[in-house]
């Protein structure tokens, strides 16, 4: 099994309605390694460069304004498979169709303030996390938890 690493990231209004902490909770209950964290106000082009693909879509500009719109927390997670279940974890983009159970199904109501990110392939997740930390930043570590959550 392959050990992936993923990009997650509180949006400004999960900053604003004081949901790190239970977002960050979701990830670590699960098992997964946190290897970076911090909050952050992201300067306009690194929110441009972490979207450029949907730079074509009518909706860009103001994604681009919500992600400006205050502090972001950013988390770099570690395991197998962190990729797919962390996109599981968070639900659908559309919050009202996220599932209950999943963060923006929990927690959200509308696809322009639905309060998390999440890397969509192994390759983006690295992408990402190189992009929003710097060298130093992302740490290595081994948790007292790994022979308790793989056999
Ligand atoms: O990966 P995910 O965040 O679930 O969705 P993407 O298709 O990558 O779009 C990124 C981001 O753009 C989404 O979380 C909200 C916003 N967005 C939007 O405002 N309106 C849409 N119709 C689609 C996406
Ligand atoms: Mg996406």
């Amino acid at each position: 099994e392959q050990v992936e690493e993923t990009y997650i990231m509180v949006k400004p209004d999960g900053v604003q309605r004081g949901l790190v902490g239970e977002i960050i909770s979701r990830f670590e209950k699960k098992g997964f390694k946190l290897t970076g964290l911090k909050l952050f106000q992201c300067p306009r082009d690194l929110a441009e460069e972490h979207y450029k693909d949907l730079k074509s879509k009518s909706f860009f500009p103001k994604l681009i304004e919500y992600i400006l719109s205050g502090p972001v927390v950013c988390m770099a997670w570690e395991g197998v498979g962190v990729v797919a279940s962390a996109r599981k974890l968070i639900g659908s983009t559309d919050p009202l169709q996220a599932e209950p159970g999943t963060i923006r199904g929990d927690l959200a109501v509308q696809t322009g303030r639905n309060v998390v990110h999440g890397s969509d392939s192994p390759e983006n997740g690295k992408r990402e996390i190189a992009l929003w930390f710097k060298e130093g930043e992302v740490c290595q570590w081994t948790s007292a938890q790994a022979p308790w959550l793989r056999e």
